[in-house]
């Protein structure tokens, strides 16, 4: 480190790039990964890749001091971590007018969150030197944004008590200077029906339990709301979870939202609709003579009240709807006891969603780049941090589920694809010929979820089209019919001896990462409900939609399905079009404890993620590239022509010279700028014989120093 500012990590601590393994086996691959964790070294790259594991402990490896060991630096120079490729996408985008991304995967709790929150930690320190009011504006916004979101669109779950529920994918603008002039969140498919129902240990979105437990007295009376979450339905089975600090983050999110630029009225808007979520939870229907009634009328007083809708609007829209008869007529057509319970919790699931949009909107409004830089054609670069959900496989799956594992297929997609297309580019551009390399290919579960017509979307698009006529049975059978023979779909239908699914009832992906089976009840279902008629404007701001009247309703209007995988369309779309950084996180252990590794856990999924493929594809070929400088600077005192500096003409020429006095030259390429390296082998020997001539060099460094005092 004396003599290249760079920092050692010794070999105590495994190989910082799977790339060096001697073989590129699981069971090396695993052994490199476990020595490295339990040493504390949770980053390791594969090539720009990084493997990160989450440590489930503080580790002491962020703050200030870190991040300015990082910056500016090159990848290889520091030990593997995330600030390494923030400042690698930095730097890309600021040398380069880059756009770029960095795309954060992994499951439930394995650390993707806290990734894309270091990342920003990390993008916010290094910028904005000379402290620009505007930028720094846009960098308070950019950091709060965060925790306004958790609060509204994380819960606790049995796999993180912290999970997000929704995807995330943040783009930052940078200008000419590489400072944030703004930005824009994208949010996908929020897991609304969390809001009516949880699994047994876990909790409703973070916000109800905040509100309940850190609303004052007065506030709570306003909203005729009671403190204890035991006492509303939609609370209640979260109610024994005391996560921590519930209170304390109450008074952090009113602090980020007045940072942000929420107004004391949007705030109020926004505590009143959660109260009238959980007021509506609590409405009972009960049959009587004279037909439907609700149980507990106060409760609609309340929901009519809180979001300054007509009493009879709330009642009507509870217990009946209007349908459109034959032509243009509309008739009121009184609700069933279950017709009721399933309108109330439509509305709420829709109202939880609005907001959720809302608030991402307003968020937005507040981040719009401002003053682009009329040098660079009003175009400015940007970085987008991909923080989405991992896949998902549960004992029952629903439509979330499906939506969420298609997305990552989709994005495995992408990552093989750039991946490979990124590595053919660079042996093009340095003039070197490339082989090609087997891999797992995902699209045949892809088109099966997304292809026209008879993809599974395409089939549910069909069935909910006609709801009422078609059954969540129908829609298997026809499921089972297109698909008979794909080698990645099943049903019990289809394989009759296979108990685990139900007849009638379930279909099974076959997916990368593991069987997903998922019931098909309910799965045609929709709920209408709208705000249009409140007179409160921020309430009715949130549907700006709302003039669509019912007789719409008939045009089809795009399914949940639909609209989830135009959004996944457009975010492929959009990824391929940047650079692309990649973090891959493992999720260590299910319990959540420190310092512990499941090997099981982690070989299926390292499996599923193609790390090994990645590594192999990294070494097809060439186990490492360093442009000729670099490879100098490292390994010029292993030969006498090069150290200390050397007289040939070219660095190219230079490292010729060396490689051949190592006898290694028929293990190499050279390219226009870098030398690509076969063997990790080469890469070993270079080290051990640097490794043994670094003492003497220091030595003779200290002698020279001596010598001149
Ligand atoms: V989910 O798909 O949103 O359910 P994530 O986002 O992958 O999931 P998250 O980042 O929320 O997981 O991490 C889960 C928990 O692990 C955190 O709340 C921390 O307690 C813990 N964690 C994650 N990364 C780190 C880390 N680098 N250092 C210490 C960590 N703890
Ligand atoms: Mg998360």
């Amino acid at each position: 480190s004396l003599l290249t500012g760079r920092e050692e990590e010794g070999p105590e601590f495994g190989k910082p790039d799977f790339v060096l393994l001697d073989q590129v086996t699981m069971e090396d691959f695993m052994d490199n990964l476990k020595l490295r964790f339990e040493k504390g070294r949770i980053y390791t790259y594969i090539g720009e890749v990084v493997v990160s594991v989450n440590p489930y402990r503080k580790l002491p490896l962020y703050g200030p001091e870190m991040i300015a060991k990082y910056q500016g630096r090159e990848l290889y120079e520091r030990p593997p971590h995330l600030y390494a490729v923030a400042d690698a996408a930095h730097k890309a985008m600021k040398r380069r007018a880059k756009d770029t991304c960095i795309v954060i995967s992994g499951e439930s709790g394995a650390g993707k969150t806290e990734a894309s929150k270091h990342i920003m930690q990390y993008i916010a320190a290094i910028t904005n030197p000379s402290q620009r009011a505007e930028v720094e504006r846009v960098k308070d916004v950019l950091l709060k944004s965060t925790c306004v979101l958790e609060a509204f669109g994380n819960a606790h779950t049995n796999r993180n008590h912290n999970s997000s529920r929704f995807g995330k994918y943040m783009d930052i603008n940078f200008d000419f200077k590489g400072d944030p002039t703004g930005g824009h969140i994208h949010s996908y498919l929020l897991e609304k029906s969390r809001v009516l129902k949880q699994h047994s240990g876990e909790r409703n979105f973070h916000s109800f339990y905040q509100l309940l437990r850190g609303a004052k007295d007065g506030q709570l009376q306003d909203l005729n709301l009671q403190r204890d979450p035991a006492l509303y339905t939609f609370t209640q089975q979260g109610a024994g979870l005391s996560v921590n600090s519930d209170e304390a983050n109450y008074q952090a999110v009113i602090q980020a939202m007045k940072v942000i630029g929420f107004s004391s009225d949007e705030m109020d808007c926004v505590h009143r609709i959660l109260a009238a979520i959980l007021h509506l939870g609590n409405i009972q229907f009960v049959e009587t003579e004279s037909g439907l009634e609700v149980a507990e009328e106060r409760l609609v007083d309340h929901v009519a009240r809180l979001t300054a809708t007509p009493r009879d609007l709330v009642m009507r829209s509870l217990l009946s709807r209007t349908v459109a008869s034959g032509g243009r007529e509309l008739i009121e057509k009184d609700h069933s006891a279950p017709e009721a319970r399933y309108a109330r919790d439509a509305c709420a699931k829709a109202i939880y969603e609005r907001l959720f949009g809302w608030i991402v909107g307003r968020i937005n409004e507040v981040m719009e780049a401002r003053g682009r830089d009329p040098r660079r054609d009003g175009k400015d670069t940007v970085i987008g941090v991909l923080d989405i959900y991992g896949f998902e496989i549960f004992p029952d799956n629903s439509f979330e589920q499906f939506c969420i594992n298609y997305c990552n297929e989709k994005l495995q997609q992408l990552f093989i694809q750039l991946i490979l297309k990124q590595e053919q580019e660079e042996y093009q551009r340095e003039g070197i010929t490339w082989q090609n390399i087997e891999y797992f290919n995902n699209s045949a579960i892809v088109e099966l979820v997304e292809r026209p017509h008879r993809g599974v979307l395409a089939i549910l698009d069909e069935a909910c089209a006609s709801v009422g006529t078609v059954t969540d049975r129908l829609f298997l059978q026809s499921l089972d019919t297109h698909h008979r023979h794909h080698p990645h779909y099943t049903s019990r239908q289809l394989c009759p001896t296979d108990k685990t699914m139900e007849f009638g009832r379930d279909f099974r992906i076959k997916h990368y990462a593991g069987d997903v089976t998922s019931a098909v009840e309910g799965i045609l279902g929709k709920g209408v409900c709208s705000g249009t008629y409140s007179t409160d404007l921020t309430l009715r701001s949130m549907w700006p939609d709302g003039q669509q009247d019912i007789t719409e309703v008939t045009k089809r209007p795009l399914t949940a399905g639909t609209l989830f995988k135009n959004s996944m369309v457009a975010l492929v779309e959009n990824l391929a079009a940047k650079e692309p950084y990649y973090v891959r996180c493992i999720k260590p252990n299910e319990e959540k404890s420190p310092g512990h590794l499941d090997e099981e856990r982690c070989r299926h999924q390292v499996a599923y993620l193609g790390l090994l493929e990645n590594v192999r594809v990294r070494r097809a070929g060439f186990a490492s590239r360093q442009p000729y400088p670099r490879f100098l600077l490292r390994y010029k005192m292993t030969c006498e022509y090069t150290w200390p500096n050397h007289l040939l003409g070219s660095d190219k020429s230079a490292v010729g010279a060396l490689l051949e006095q190592h006898g290694l030259k028929d293990d190499v390429a050279f390219g226009h700028n870098k030398l690509f390296i076969r063997s990790p082998r080469t890469l070993v020997t270079l080290e051990q014989s640097r490794a043994r001539l670094i003492p003497i060099i220091v030595l003779l460094l200290q002698k020279a120093w001596r010598g001149t005092l």
